[in-house]
């Protein structure tokens, strides 16, 4: 046995141990509401994507304008001025990545080959002129565009770099046909630095004094200097419901990522995951952004505000910080599973080790001194922790090839960041797009590893248990 085999043995050991481990705790069944979450097929036409219960889904994030460029004519967008023009060279530019690309990777198989089962899409509406970008650093003085999607100009059109809404409709279409949903990257937070909104409805924006004046800053405050939403007016509120509720009526979107969701308060989150709201759990799936490692803080947002589920951003941090240097304290990662009590069912979270915001895991490792043989090694050990332990897996672009990143292209040069062009070419030097195919086929294989309880094992399509099965067609 060589050295990764051995890694590998590990990681499954390790990764197993953990996961029985919180089989332990079988979790109570919280009643209709929740069993609706998991299981209620969403009334948008043409969802037909399958299985509902998310728990046996497996999700590829693809920044679009990184992922793959599939149609060069649309490079630049509504070429309003110079930072509409894509610019590979500028890790803060538009790259040329789109709808057409993406659907074309469908196509071809690439999420299927490696199990998955959903792609959540970056933030498809149209995006602000691009601003001027960092005073000091490896980018000072380039052009900073909304390439990533969170600078929202219309919430109710699609970016022209992107494609076209009937683009975007052919590459949902394309998905579901292909046993893909489609999950959107939503924002409610926030709209674009000078978006038109902040000039025709200025009130509908938190102000410097509201600001200064609460004891809120993470929901009152405006986030990088973002145009921050006053939610709590029933305008604003009916607005972005009607942004959320407009694309599942016109794409057939299996499910929503929200973003910044701990930025906007309680009482929007409680009107917008309520029967009627657009992130109804009875509708459509969703998970939340809440930056934030502590799990009472994460279970708050599933089992008071209503929301289907929130990334585990605790494990992330102990995955982080502990599986990536032989110095790590596998207790602090068990730790995490030890606090699975404070959700009512956290098979709901959703997991991750590499997103965009974040080093990835392959440079944690290198900054640790791990050499570049390890960092693969140890993703693989992340990886195998991550596939067989509660919550639906989300892997970010790029970890298929074992890429490195150090983070935002606001302070990192091309090359270094952690949203570089995905770089299909690597995939033959590597085997981390292989190992993914072969956790998720475990995960199908064995609903243990989904359930993580004891009772609710059994093949995916044997009986399940009465509380599960309750309110399904
Ligand atoms: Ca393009
Ligand atoms: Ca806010």
């Amino acid at each position: 046995m060589n050295r990764f085999q051995k890694t590998r043995r590990l990681g499954a050991l390790v990764a197993l141990t953990l996961s029985l481990s919180a089989c332990g705790t079988d979790q109570a069944p919280q009643g209709t509401d929740n069993v609706q979450a998991l299981g209620a097929p969403a009334q948008v036409p043409g969802n037909t994507a399958g299985v509902h219960d998310w728990r046996d889904e497996v999700i590829y994030f693809a920044l679009t304008d990184r992922f793959a460029n599939g149609n060069p004519a649309n490079d630049n967008g509504a070429d309003r001025n110079q930072g509409d023009r894509a610019d590979t060279s500028n890790p803060l530019a538009w790259h040329g990545g789109d709808f057409a690309g993406l659907k074309a990777k469908i196509e071809e198989g690439y999420f299927k080959r490696m199990g998955f089962t959903a792609i959540w899409v970056s933030p498809v509406v149209l995006q602000v002129p691009a601003i001027s970008g960092p005073a000091s650093g490896p980018n000072a003085g380039k052009l900073f565009a909304g390439y990533h999607g969170y600078w929202a100009e219309d919430f109710f059109k699609v970016d022209p770099h992107l494609g076209t809404m009937d683009e975007y409709k052919a590459l949902i279409q394309t998905a579901h046909k292909n046993g893909l949903k489609v999950i959107q990257d939503v924002v409610v937070n926030h709209a674009g630095y000078g978006a038109t909104l902040t000039k025709t409805n200025p009130e509908w924006f938190h102000t410097e004094a509201e600001c200064n004046a609460s004891s809120n800053k993470d929901v009152f405050c405006p986030l990088a200097g973002l145009p921050d939403f006053k939610q709590e007016l029933p305008d604003v509120t009916r607005y972005l419901n009607n942004f959320v509720a407009y694309w599942q009526q016109q794409t057939g979107i299996n499910g929503l990522r929200i973003d910044t969701m701990k930025h906007a308060p309680d009482a929007y989150w409680r009107q917008f995951f309520a029967a009627g709201g657009p992130g109804n759990p009875a509708k459509i799936w969703s998970v939340g952004e809440v930056f934030n490692g502590d799990p009472a803080v994460l279970a708050r947002y599933m089992d008071d505000l209503g929301s289907p589920s929130v990334f585990d951003f605790a494990l992330y941090f102990a995955v982080k910080d502990h599986l990536s240097s032989a110095g790590g304290d596998l207790g602090r990662v068990a730790g995490v599973f030890a606090q699975d009590g404070a959700y009512s069912d956290p098979t709901r979270l959703t997991t991750f080790i590499d997103n965009h915001d974040v080093r990835r895991f392959v440079s944690e490792v290198r900054e640790r001194g791990g050499s570049q043989t390890e960092a693969t090694e140890r993703l693989d050990l992340a990886l195998s922790l991550l596939y067989t332990s509660r919550g639906t897996p989300s892997v970010y672009q790029g970890t298929e090839t074992a890429q490195a990143g150090l983070g935002d292209p606001y302070n990192y040069a091309t090359g270094q960041t952690n949203r570089e062009d995905m770089n299909f070419a690597a995939l033959a030097q590597g085997q981390t797009d292989e190992r993914l195919a072969a956790l998720a086929a475990a995960r199908q294989k064995y609903p243990a590893l989904t359930r993580g309880c004891s009772r609710c094992c059994g093949s995916p399509t044997a009986a399940r248990p009465s509380w599960l099965t309750a309110g399904w067609s």
